[in-house]
């Protein structure tokens, strides 16, 4: 006789923590020597934990609160439901804007997209957890991984040494990477240690002629590899043209050069030049407008914002129908994410770009072992659930830390890192050049 499972939730359990982070350069300023990050487990009546993770800043947080509440006795394979759940949490209207910024390099964050994201962590959660109850992994719960691995690029970035002096912060052994020799330099690392064959740029740090010749040197010392550059919308028109036309014969694609689905229209009108993008189309309200004026030619997804693995991969039916491609956005993550990433990718037929990871940067993470990169890519475990363990002494240490910290790295903030450095710093204004 076949047991029978109790999958009503039970407990769900919110743990904000802050994660070592390099001191990785975009147009906005630095990133903080600790990064907020909120892990999220779901416990069923049957003993059953699941684990989710999505950003742990305090607009997350206040929203995953009640939504966590709000989701003990419901079930864990009700996951539409979820939405419902959302819905019924409330955003405060503070935490929003019509316009770019609060979500910045993310482009516009609306009370929806705050929902969806925190949303995507019990997604997550609630698949572990039912991929650990029926003995699935979650790509077989996504309807089976079409590949048995999935390719990430290098994700290079301008970066200083060290944090400025006397910020309490780890040390990582990348160095500095401030010149094309210095991109170089760090993407030859990331080739030695994770074998990764692709390489993206994130750009709109230097005048776009010092971007173009890093560009340039990767080309020359990674031949025919594939390249991309992302200046988060830091650049007008007329510099995203000039950077295209410049580059046209090496780019994979450029991402994001200009702001907004307008700008980017006309840039794409304009450069044989793939577009793609995770700032113009982050929602699926604003895919109409873009695809229509064909502004972009490949949408980054995020499961984080786009509302979980399932949402992601509607995204991606789109994108076929409209003959747009998929690649993967990502920001500052841990294991969990990774491994929901690529299970989520594993199961998607158009995904023929590799997808981005921040995880090499991460040099701590809050599982039991860490995923690993064979030849730039992850393999997609067959285990139950995504095929994590949590390991519970790592996050009280890195939750302790976010717990003693005075609040001032509890919400991501790239400009005021900048300003320890430079005080005169305010995040330019877009297009910077
Ligand atoms: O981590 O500095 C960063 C990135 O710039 C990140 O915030 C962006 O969201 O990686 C992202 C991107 O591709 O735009
Ligand atoms: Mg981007």
């Amino acid at each position: 006789m076949t047991a029978v499972r109790d999958l009503t939730v039970a407990e769900v359990r919110l743990t904000p923590i802050l994660v070592a982070d390099p001191p990785l350069l975009n147009t906005q300023g630095v990133h903080q020597p600790y990064t907020p990050r909120l892990i999220v487990e779901v416990v069923t009546a049957d003993g059953t934990t699941g684990v989710g993770e999505t950003y742990g800043d305090t607009k997350y947080l206040e929203l995953a609160r009640p939504f966590a509440t709000r989701l003990v006795g419901r079930s864990v394979d009700d996951l539409n439901g979820l939405f419902r759940v959302a819905d019924e949490v409330a955003v405060d209207a503070s935490r929003t804007s019509g316009q770019v910024d609060v979500g910045g390099l993310r482009g516009v964050q609306t009370a929806d997209k705050l929902r969806l994201s925190v949303v995507s962590a019990f997604e997550v959660a609630c698949l572990d957890a039912l991929g650990k109850a029926l003995g699935l992994p979650v790509h077989a719960l996504l309807g089976g991984k079409v590949r048995d691995t999935v390719e990430y690029s290098a994700y290079l970035f301008y970066k200083w040494a060290g944090h400025p002096e006397g910020v309490p912060c780890e040390k990582d052994d990348w160095g500095a990477a401030l010149d094309p020799a210095g991109v170089v330099e760090q993407a030859r690392r990331f080739t030695e240690r994770y074998g990764f064959t692709s390489f993206k740029l994130k750009g709109g740090v230097f005048p776009p002629d010092e971007e173009i010749a890093a560009v340039r040197a990767l080309a020359e010392a990674f031949p025919g590899r594939p390249l991309r550059l992302d200046p988060n919308g830091a650049w007008s028109v007329e510099t995203s043209v000039r950077v295209a036309d410049a580059l046209a014969d090496v780019l994979e694609y450029l991402e994001d050069p200009a702001l907004g689905t307008p700008a980017m229209a006309e840039v794409a009108a304009r450069t044989p030049v793939p577009l793609a993008t995770n700032m113009c189309v982050t929602t699926f309200a604003e895919i109409k407008e873009a695809f229509t004026k064909d502004a972009v030619q490949v949408v980054l997804s995020d499961h984080h914002y786009w509302g979980g693995l399932r949402n992601t991969r509607e995204l991606a039916a789109i994108c076929r129908a409209f003959g747009v491609g998929v690649s993967m956005h990502s920001n500052t993550h841990l294991g969990i994410s990774l491994a929901a990433m690529t299970h989520v990718a594993s199961t998607v037929p158009n995904l023929h770009h590799a997808c981005d990871s921040h995880y090499p940067w991460q040099s701590e993470d809050v599982l039991t072992e860490r995923l690993t990169f064979e030849n730039g890519s992850v393999r997609v475990s067959d285990a139950p659930g995504l095929g994590v363990e949590l390991d519970r002494a790592r996050l009280a240490l890195l939750h302790e830390r976010w717990l003693t910290d005075d609040g001032s790295l509890h919400d991501r903030d790239d400009e005021a890192a900048m300003r320890v450095a430079d005080p005169a710093w305010s995040t330019p204004s877009v297009p910077r050049w």
